[in-house]
């Protein structure tokens, strides 16, 4: 049978996989492409599944009735081009471009950065992304202290890690092989986790902490390296900038008192911070749960002390400068970065909300409190589902209900698609021609191996609105001149790589190295690393992080609850695909051994979770190992059989949270780790 190579592109990983063809041409199954290394998940490898799903939108959808009535007409694409063009033309017309709101989710590269020139060549500031939920908090702060992006590359060198709020072995199974490989040469391994996961078994030490008490552990570490003259006094005393600071905050945080703070054992803090400290190089991967919480941007910050104080900093095996990819496709040649003017940026919903104003994003309850006032007036979601991702489900379907116009480009009628006037069929990355960069500087064509389709790709749909906007010269008319624009640098057309298959490759490398920082001084304005920061007390921002325990637990919130993602779905998606639902049937709740003796819960029996904003129903997992007086939630969950909006939300784990409090102050992290609650057994679902 023969095999194309294809690449995934759900996600930013853009794994390769392996396409099997009938003799018809017609794909039939799908495995990773183990010759170049790519792990792929089950999102990926479920495409099949969602090609020929009999829950997928094929066709263009009008809304008939009210909004979220459910009921639906199929139009023709140019039918949906002109309501398109209308619904966002009028708002343009009367409010300007500030009146759209433009949302893109998780990073997908290639779509996103096509997104991003709609909105660049518009003007049109409100675009979010994913950022206040995702990276941001980590991103900026280690900007902040280095003057560069660190990156957490494991590589043969890395003698320890410390995984921290991360499960690469649910969701980065590139992570998982590179944290074995470094187990096998005789690395440590330190998981701190309120959960037992298949990284916890792998590591040599546990920390199984109180959800929320992050910082504190942080803190307990800096004095205990301090106290013990573990710290990289080299590296300090040429650049960095703030020790006493630092000292002075973490004096406090004794292993006794980190131990209470954290509900950690102390000798267990210690061994982990001896390790991290003097077994080097080593670096911090700090996951998803440190980027869930209002004091996410200090976290960040903690860590990046962390690395400073134990010199495990551009050096091969700890924390280095990035290989960045130099590819036509994170370029601002693509995205039109240059057309939006830093007047304009600023007039984004919240813009002035984050104390600092470096970030460039802000949260979704900006945009809906955007709507509300009236500033907002015309939406498109392409590839999100901010109903189930953002905080406050029923509020957020609520409100984006209140939008003159509203249009979602997805593959089924999510719980956002469904709040929409208009839902656009996108098409898989089997669906259509495409073109992929790889690191090496190599480009590869990818063939449409399914061409029955009326669905198309994310690029051509923004490219079609884009032109019935009047915007037609800054797109393109046609596919195969906007893969010439992309592959020009290349000096190949699109014509010819069809025909070649693959041009060049291995001309680039994108292995980290150290910059010599160590040497010469880091890129901050005075080349020094920041323990702290005091040009931000002005700004309201703690110079050196300060952990402020979160409220409760009480008698009306007794319980703490956190959440997870599963290795099967990519967060609200997949729930409609058997092979990937076969993973997690139904959702899956943990709970600690004291919650389910308190409740008289087994396993297979069904929670309601309450908090101040709402309540959620999952299944559930009694897991004794855990950190006591914690539920762990899993995200993104929906019914797709669901009769009504609210009843297919009853599992969704953002019922829980609000940002309208604790959000971020630094930045507007969003709060969903560790938030006070009550765990009550119900009888059913
Ligand atoms: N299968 C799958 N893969 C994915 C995704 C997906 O949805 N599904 N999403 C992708 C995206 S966008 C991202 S950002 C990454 C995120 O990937 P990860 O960083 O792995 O994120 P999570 O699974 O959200 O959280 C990781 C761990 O944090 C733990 N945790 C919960 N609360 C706390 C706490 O208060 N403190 C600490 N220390 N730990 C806590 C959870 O138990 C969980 O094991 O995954 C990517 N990969
Ligand atoms: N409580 C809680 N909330 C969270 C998180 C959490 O851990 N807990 N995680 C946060 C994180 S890390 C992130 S990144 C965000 C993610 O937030 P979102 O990106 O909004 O979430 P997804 O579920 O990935 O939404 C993707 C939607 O796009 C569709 N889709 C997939 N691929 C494509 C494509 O190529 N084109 C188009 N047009 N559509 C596509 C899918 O069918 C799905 O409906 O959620 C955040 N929200
Ligand atoms: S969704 Fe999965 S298979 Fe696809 S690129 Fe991301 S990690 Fe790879
Ligand atoms: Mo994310």
């Amino acid at each position: 049978m023969k095999e194309q190579s294809m690449t995934c592109r759900f996600c930013d990983r853009e794994c390769h996989i392996k396409v099997s063809l009938d003799e018809a041409g017609q794909p039939v199954s799908v495995r990773p492409e183990h010759e170049t290394g790519t792990v792929s998940c089950p999102t990926g490898l479920h495409v099949l599944e969602l090609l020929r799903n009999p829950k997928r939108v094929t066709r263009p959808l009008r809304r008939v009735g009210p909004k979220g009535g459910g009921n639906w007409e199929e139009i023709s694409w140019e039918e949906a081009y002109q309501i398109a063009a209308e619904g966002l033309g009028r708002v343009l017309r009367e409010k300007g471009p500030e009146g759209l709101l433009l949302i893109n989710g998780f990073h997908k590269p290639l779509q996103g950065a096509v997104f991003e020139r709609f909105a660049n060549v518009l003007g049109a500031p409100n675009r979010l992304g994913a950022g206040n939920m995702c990276h941001q908090a980590q991103s900026q702060s280690f900007v902040d202290t280095f003057g560069f992006r660190a990156d957490r590359r494991i590589t043969a060198e890395t003698r320890t890690v410390v995984l921290w709020g991360s499960n690469p072995s649910n969701t980065m199974r590139w992570v998982q092989r590179d944290i074995a490989a470094m187990k096998r040469a005789g690395g440590k391994l330190i998981v701190v986790d309120p959960l037992p996961t298949r990284m916890t078994e792998l590591a040599d030490l546990w920390l199984p902490i109180r959800p929320g008490a992050d910082l504190a552990l942080a803190l307990g570490w800096m004095n205990l390296i301090l106290e013990e003259g573990w710290e990289d006094r080299e590296l300090l005393e040429k650049w960095g900038s703030g020790l006493e600071e630092v000292r002075t905050a973490c004096r406090p945080y004794t292993l006794e008192y980190t131990a209470a703070s954290t509900g950690l054992p102390p000798e267990q803090i210690r061994q982990a911070g001896e390790w991290l400290a003097c077994s080097k190089p080593g670096i911090i991967f700090g996951g998803n749960a440190l980027d869930h919480n209002w004091d996410s941007y200090q976290k960040g910050r903690a860590i990046a002390i962390l690395l400073a104080l134990t010199g495990n900093v551009d050096q091969p095996g700890a924390a280095v400068l990035p290989g960045l990819p130099a590819d036509p496709v994170h370029s601002p040649r693509l995205t039109a970065a240059d057309r939006m003017s830093p007047e304009q940026r600023r007039r984004m919903c919240g813009w002035d909300t984050a104390l600092l104003d470096t970030a460039r994003q802000t949260s979704g309850q900006e945009m809906l409190r955007g709507i509300e006032d009236g500033r907002l007036r015309a939406g498109w979601a392409m590839g999100a589902d901010p109903v189930v991702m953002w905080a406050d489900s029923c509020r957020t379907a609520q409100v984006l209900g209140k939008l003159d116009f509203f249009m979602v480009q997805d593959f089924f009628l999510t719980p956002t698609a469904q709040m929409a006037d208009l839902v656009l069929p996108v098409a898989t990355y089997l669906e259509y021609e495409n073109v992929f960069f790889e690191a090496d500087g190599a480009v590869q064509y990818r063939p449409a191996l399914v061409t029955d389709t009326q669905a198309k790709s994310d690029m051509e749909i923004i490219c079609g609105i884009a032109g019935r906007l009047g915007f037609q010269e800054e797109f393109w008319p046609d596919m195969e001149r906007f893969w010439d624009f992309l592959l020009e640098s290349r000096g190949i057309t699109m014509a010819e790589l069809r025909r070649v298959g693959r041009l060049g490759g291995g001309t680039v490398s994108v292995t980290p190295v150290s910059q010599g920082y160590r040497e010469q001084g880091f890129p901050t304005e005075d080349r020094k690393i920041h323990l702290s920061l005091p040009r931000l007390r002005e700004k309201g921002v703690d110079a050196v992080p300060v952990w402020r325990p979160l409220p409760g637990p009480d008698t009306v919130w007794p319980d703490l609850c956190t959440n997870y993602k599963s290795t099967g779905f990519f967060h609200s998606a997949g729930r409609q695909m058997p092979g990937q639902r076969a993973l997690q049937p139904e959702p899956v709740a943990y709970v600690s051994a004291d919650i389910a003796v308190r409740e008289g819960l087994t396993d297979g029996d069904w929670v309601r979770v309450s908090t101040e904003v709402g309540e959620v129903r999952q299944s559930v997992r009694v897991l004794r190992e855990m950190a006591s007086g914690t539920i762990s939630l899993s995200i993104g969950w929906w019914d797709p059989d669901a009769g009504t909006l609210e009843e297919g939300l009853a599992a969704c784990c953002n019922n829980l949270t609000s940002d309208r409090k604790l959000l971020g102050r630094e930045i507007q992290a969003f709060s969903c780790r560790g938030i006070p609650s009550r765990v009550e057994k119900i009888s059913g679902k």
